[in-house]
């Protein structure tokens, strides 16, 4: 088939699930097109069949926000048309699946182009549940041809709060294992902790929604009975209060911010676990991906997670 694809091309799981998708079906023979406004962060353009489309959004003066919904709209549309493709997957529901509904209307002289939205969580829980969006979310959801949803959770809350009769089916998050997988010999592990000291690891968007401050406080409980450092992976707006936070507890030269990085694997199978403290989370990727390298994680038992993590307590 010929599959169009879009995401937000960013460090969030979003984008990497959409990316390892892609990835895995032209590895099978399917032709994957991507249009984004960025090349996403995993996209090996030199793999055969895949390809990628950078949406533009022109800055007219006159736009206090440049509509950048309608630019993806139209440039879906000519891919679309140019690359005769079969249909389009966009993930998380913001805006990308108002823009798909644009793009299957300005082709339909041409070919039919359904699409598939994938809820991812926040789409959901957080920016649909906004007065401002939860309409044109349940409107672009009830026109999808097709919904998936990445927990049972995120399914409920969706056939719940927005009171969409389609069918929503769930696909889990997923990561190859032949990426994340232990390393026996912990390869690296030096650099960010002694012998005899353990090695917490936290891997987020640094939003408000995971907590970020918890897991400064976490250490610093941990550090109370055991030796300990904490790998901080991502960057955003809580860093700079961890950061604070870790020296007004003491525990300043214990903690390691790294911001963001490519190739997570190798940090996270260094650990001995993962903290994800988060308020909300729909499934919960860094815990999957963790628990791929043999990195147990501590969790928060909300939405999704329990979906994955379970508890041996
Ligand atoms: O967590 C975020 O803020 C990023 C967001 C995204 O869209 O990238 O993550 C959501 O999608 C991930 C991939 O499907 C899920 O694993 C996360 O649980 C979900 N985040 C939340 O629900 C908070």
């Amino acid at each position: 088939m010929r599959i169009g694809i879009t995401c937000y091309p960013t460090y969030g799981g979003s984008g990497i699930v959409a990316t390892e998708l892609g990835l895995e079906l032209a590895m099978r023979g399917h032709d994957v097109h991507f249009i984004t406004y960025a090349n996403p962060i995993r996209l090996d353009a030199t793999i055969p069949r895949i390809h990628y489309h950078e949406v533009e959004v022109s800055n007219y003066p006159l736009f206090q926000y440049p509509p950048y919904c309608l630019a993806l709209a139209s440039r879906m549309a000519d891919v679309a048309d140019s690359y005769k493709l079969d249909l389009l997957h966009v993930h998380y529901a913001i805006p990308h699946s108002i823009s798909a509904m644009l793009a299957r209307q300005m082709t339909q002289k041409t070919r039919r182009l359904p699409f598939i939205t994938t809820l991812h969580g926040t789409d959901i829980t957080l920016v649909g549940m906004d007065p401002s969006y939860f309409g044109i979310t349940k409107f672009s959801i009830e026109e999808s041809d097709g919904i998936t949803a990445i927990s049972h959770d995120l399914r409920r809350h969706t056939e719940e709060v927005f009171g969409v009769e389609n069918e929503i089916r769930v696909i889990h998050n997923f990561v190859n294992c032949d990426t994340y997988a232990p390393d026996p010999e912990r390869r690296g592990r030096a650099r960010f902790a002694a012998d005899g000291e353990k090695l917490l690891i936290h891997l987020s968007n640094f939003r408000p929604v995971k907590r970020v401050l918890d897991c400064i406080r976490i250490l610093a409980e941990v550090r109370k009975q055991t030796n300990a450092r904490l790998l901080m992976v991502g960057d955003g707006p809580e860093r700079g209060p961890a950061e604070h936070l870790a020296g007004q507890l003491g525990v300043q030269d214990y903690v390691e911010f790294v911001g963001k990085q490519n190739g997570v694997e190798r940090l996270i199978r260094l650990a001995d676990v993962l903290l994800m403290p988060s308020e909300m989370e729909s499934f919960g990727l860094a815990a999957l991906e963790a628990m791929a390298c043999g990195v147990p994680c501590v969790g928060t038992r909300v939405g999704g997670v329990p979906e994955l993590v379970v508890s041996r307590s």
